[in-house]
């Protein structure tokens, strides 16, 4: 360590690191971090923390601190909700049926596509709002609302923008391969324009951090996927999949052979879908709310995750169809309580897996030396208090980039 002052520590805390080396959470009892021009400059028990000085101290008064959470799978920029179409679904209509007759993503596209970017980013704004109040510091926001080329690229530079506005990290997913366009019927069509129009187009604008299909018997098919992720590699941009979320249609597999970040859902997974993941390095994103909100019955195959050693994240899935939900405590909660994760597993799930997910382990997800200062404070005894509530938010106090 140099001998230039830390900008700010915060000690007297209970630390979850998530360092990876350490067991379990990584937890150190007597702890504090400091920071370095938005970066931690350490982490560690308070009595081995070096004394350069520091520009301010925050005495966290035995709270806890975990990294700044994640939320690594949303579609939280579209225009307009989907309220109807959930009390069609309460008089016994299915998600699929409102898809096949024109509704569903497809209203959504339709709202979408007759917003302006600013009225996006305006109604985008309190969703954001709502993740950050919960310590949130990274979001992945993926687009699929557009599904032509300049409405996908207003979706993503909507997305952009937010970082404008709020501290806090934004991460884009390019999402063309979500469904058919309205008045649509040819999935090859669509495909193609995904592949020669659409995704050039965000990459030369640089409007995408990764690309994402929705791999489903009333979206694409896993060869229709297979182009889509070929034109992303041209453009070297790393992808995830809708993989395996109302059947098993064979994405988990196909996203580990293009060594996808993230294959996400994955309530129909196979074992060897699950092994091919492993093998790639591919993390499996689990979306509680979706699974809750179609109340689905068959959880993911968390045992074959654990036994197969493939990292598990948790997200919000925030959209107006499936999961209109922005609380990452509580997709956590019901990473617990509905597909039976451990709490370590659920803490984990939205910081440090939740980084590898984005490809980002190496910036945020830990409390390590030299990534970005991102910090949530709790105020809780147990670190277990912050999956096992329902509708609380102890949040004391958020740090993005130091700040
Ligand atoms: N899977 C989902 O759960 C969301 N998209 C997807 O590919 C649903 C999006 C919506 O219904 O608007
Ligand atoms: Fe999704």
């Amino acid at each position: 360590l140099s001998n230039a002052a830390f900008d700010k520590v915060w000690r007297n805390a209970r630390l979850a690191t998530l360092a990876p080396a350490a067991a379990g959470l990584g937890v150190v009892e007597h702890g504090a971090v400091a920071s370095r021009a938005g970066r931690i400059a350490y982490a560690g028990p308070e009595h081995d923390l070096p004394s350069p000085g520091a520009a301010e101290i925050v005495d966290c008064g035995g709270r806890w601190i975990t990294p700044g959470l994640i939320d690594c799978h949303t579609h939280l920029v579209y225009a307009g909700n989907r309220a109807a179409e959930f009390e069609q679904r309460l008089a016994g209509a299915s998600y699929a049926d409102i898809a096949r007759a024109g509704g569903g993503i497809a209203s959504s596209v339709a709202a979408t596509r007759e917003a302006s970017l600013e009225r996006l980013v305006a109604e985008t704004l309190p969703r954001l709002d709502a993740l950050i109040a919960e310590g949130v510091t990274t979001v992945e926001v993926k687009s699929g609302y557009g599904l032509d080329g300049p409405n996908e690229a207003k979706q993503l530079r909507a997305a952009r923008q937010l970082a404008a506005h709020r501290p806090v990290g934004i991460t884009t997913t390019f999402l063309g391969a979500h469904a058919l366009p309205p008045g649509g019927d040819d999935k090859e069509a669509h495909i193609a324009r995904v592949c020669n129009e659409m995704l050039p187009g965000v990459a030369a604008e640089g409007l995408a951090d990764a690309v994402d299909a929705f791999c489903e018997g009333i979206a694409f098919s896993p060869e229709q996927v297979a182009r889509v992720f070929t034109a992303a590699r041209r453009h070297g941009l790393p992808v995830k999949l809708h993989a395996d979320q109302l059947s098993d249609g064979g994405g988990a597999r196909l996203a580990a052979e293009y060594g996808a970040l993230s294959a996400d859902h994955l309530e129909y997974a196979s074992e060897n879908g699950v092994a091919a993941m492993a093998r790639a390095g591919t993390v499996a994103v689990l979306l509680p709310g979706a699974f809750y909100f179609l109340r689905e019955t068959q959880a993911p195959p968390v045992a074959l995750f654990r036994r197969h050693g493939v990292p598990m994240a948790l997200a919000t899935d925030s959209n107006p169809g499936t999961s209109p939900l922005t609380s990452i405590l509580l997709a956590m909660n019901m990473g617990a309580t509905l597909f039976r994760m451990t709490v370590e597993e659920c803490i984990a799930g939205a910081t440090r897996e939740a980084a590898q997910a984005l490809g980002l382990l190496r910036q945020i997800g830990t409390l390590e030396t030299g990534k970005q200062c991102d910090l949530a404070v709790w105020s809780v005894d147990t670190i277990s208090e912050l999956i096992y509530r329902i509708g609380f938010n102890p949040l004391h106090l958020r740090v993005w980039n130091g700040q």
